[in-house]
């Protein structure tokens, strides 16, 4: 029996010491359109999210609420849940960084670098910001004495850290970016991590001592020093694959043979603003413990508003739950993924969230209606015994267009090209006119064939669109008669004729959004 292949995507844990918002909503959404995709195209799929929960960060917002950190987390943890699973997101697995699995794994591996004489303890001086969670020296600091990424007051810390010999791997790593041109995409943040090695690499900190954060995981050679956050989230890619077992007798702990996990990841999907830690801190780390390196980093960019970064410190986030009350789950999943060229930064506005919601209902549901009343009036609601070949064309060069575009993360121009083909099928309706053939006695099987066209390109949109709008789609098969929606290698093969279409609300209905419109 042939293996299907298997993919293993990650989106990044999320702090849980904020609500989600819409830039988180755009990462999932994005991993879960490519998990879909790619289980649609015949491969078992792993696909995980989480929420990252240790560090002085999170201690210090449970402070300000008067709860104990566990319970800031649980309650955010839930909160990062619901909305995946109101968002629709098929996560597989959601990991939080405080479950005992991923301490006893964090510990491993720094015991594993213990062991193989990769780190060593110093002396820190110089500045660190709590909300980056990260120091800084002196000359990188703006007026005032402030983190130049977030501009908030840095602290002076003066403390014993370990430090792992990431150095070291330097030549290494940048061997490995240079001689796999696709590791980073796109382009641009690849140069931007290699003009970033240009400069000698430090040596990277992996503790903060419990006398400032106490909120972590303890380490395993040094019960005063917890482990630095960073290096705890990252290690959640590899607890979720699977591959080390801290609680295995004989020691070997997975670092030698991954071969039953799902170690490598395929790819790490993340916005820019996370780069350095996931293309130079995270492999340094897993070639230090011996361990292969993710396969693919994505990098996007970011949803701005005017143009500043949408973030909940800057207080100009959208939340993605209150788009969903208004407009339903999957216009706010396309407007995202339409909107937004992977990579490149967008601007969120309410006009151009109606603009996409409207292409939703104009031509995509539109079309829908029609087919589905028409084959109704004219034939009963069965797809008649014809062809159905009048678009296949078409269909055929969506198909490869979506998934070339696919497999190159051009998910915009994926979602474009089933948008075309909807588009075509209206056209094609115009061209048929199967109001006249109707009232013609002599164009009987015209009808039957412009129909079964009907029927076979929307089976065809159900399979295209389905990982952007599964619920809406699952509507959809629903309606043509089909227990389930197609995936990409049937749709063109499923026996149409004879299928029973009953017609339904509209996909997507007229909403009059809350907002005025300008
Ligand atoms: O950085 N536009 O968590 P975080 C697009 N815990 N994407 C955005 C965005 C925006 N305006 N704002 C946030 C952390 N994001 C760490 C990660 S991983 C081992 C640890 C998305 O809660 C984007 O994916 O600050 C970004 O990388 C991530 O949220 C940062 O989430």
């Amino acid at each position: 029996m042939t293996q299907r292949p298997r993919r293993y995507l990650t989106t990044p844990i999320y702090y849980a010491s904020g609500e989600p918002h819409l830039g988180h909503a755009y990462t999932t959404i994005l991993g879960d359109v490519l998990a879909r995709f790619h289980r649609q195209d015949g491969s078992e799929v792993l696909f995980l999210t989480g929420t990252d929960e240790h560090g002085q960060k999170i201690q210090e917002e449970a402070a300000r609420r008067g709860v104990e950190p566990i319970e800031l987390c649980d309650l955010m943890a839930e909160r990062f849940k619901s909305a995946w699973q109101e968002l629709e997101i098929s996560f597989d697995r959601f990991i939080r960084t405080t479950e005992q699995e991923h301490v006893a794994v964090v510990q491993a591996f720094l015991q594993r670098l213990w062991d193989r004489g990769e780190i060593y303890d110093d002396v820190y001086r110089g500045w660190y910001c709590v909300h980056e969670e990260r120091y800084w020296t002196e000359k990188d600091l703006g007026e005032g004495n402030t983190c130049p990424d977030c501009h908030r007051p840095v602290q002076h810390v003066e403390e014993k850290n370990y430090f792992f010999r990431m150095s070291a791997y330097q030549d290494r790593l940048v061997r490995h970016i240079e001689e796999n041109p696709d590791w980073i995409v796109p382009d641009i943040r690849r140069n931007e991590v290699l003009g970033f090695l240009q400069k000698p690499l430090g040596d990277l900190s992996i503790s903060r001592p419990k006398t400032r954060v106490r909120w972590g995981v303890t380490l395993p050679f040094d019960q005063d020093h917890v482990a630095y956050v960073w290096v705890d989230a990252l290690i959640n890619y590899l607890t979720a694959s699977g591959a080390i077992h801290p609680e295995r007798a004989d020691g070997e702990r997975g670092f030698d043979d991954v071969s039953e996990s799902w170690w490598p990841a395929d790819l790490h999907l993340m916005g820019k603003d996370i780069i350095t830690t996931h293309a130079v801190y995270w492999p340094t780390l897993l070639m230090g413990v011996g361990l292969p390196v993710q396969r693919q980093i994505l990098a996007h960019g970011w949803w701005v508003v005017g143009d500043t970064k949408m973030s909940k410190s800057l207080g100009n986030v959208v939340d993605p739950l209150a788009l969903r009350a208004e407009f339903g789950t999957d216009a706010v999943r396309w407007y995202l993924l339409r909107e937004m060229s992977t990579g490149g930064d967008a601007s969120y506005t309410p006009e151009r969230f109606l603009v996409r919601y409207e292409e939703l209902s104009k031509i995509l549901g539109n079309l829908a209606s029609r087919a589905i009343a028409m084959i109704g009036k004219y034939r009963g609601g069965v797809v008649p015994d014809a062809r159905g070949r009048g678009l296949d064309t078409e269909i055929e060069a969506a198909f490869e267009a979506a998934r070339s575009a696919m497999t190159r993360y051009r998910v915009h121009e994926a979602l474009a090209a089933a948008m075309d083909l909807a588009r075509s099928a209206n056209g094609y309706i115009e061209e048929r006119q199967p109001w006249s053939q109707a009232k013609d006695d002599t164009a009987a099987s015209q009808l039957d064939e412009t129909l079964a066209t009907l029927a076979r390109v929307l089976v065809a949109l159900c399979a295209l669109f389905e990982p952007v709008v599964p619920a809406k789609m699952s509507e959809l098969s629903k309606s043509l008669g089909l227990d389930a929606v197609p995936n990409l290698h049937e749709a063109l093969s499923i026996p149409i004729v004879g299928l029973h279409v009953t017609k339904d609300e509209p996909l997507f209905p007229k909403v009059e959004p809350s907002w005025e419109r300008p």
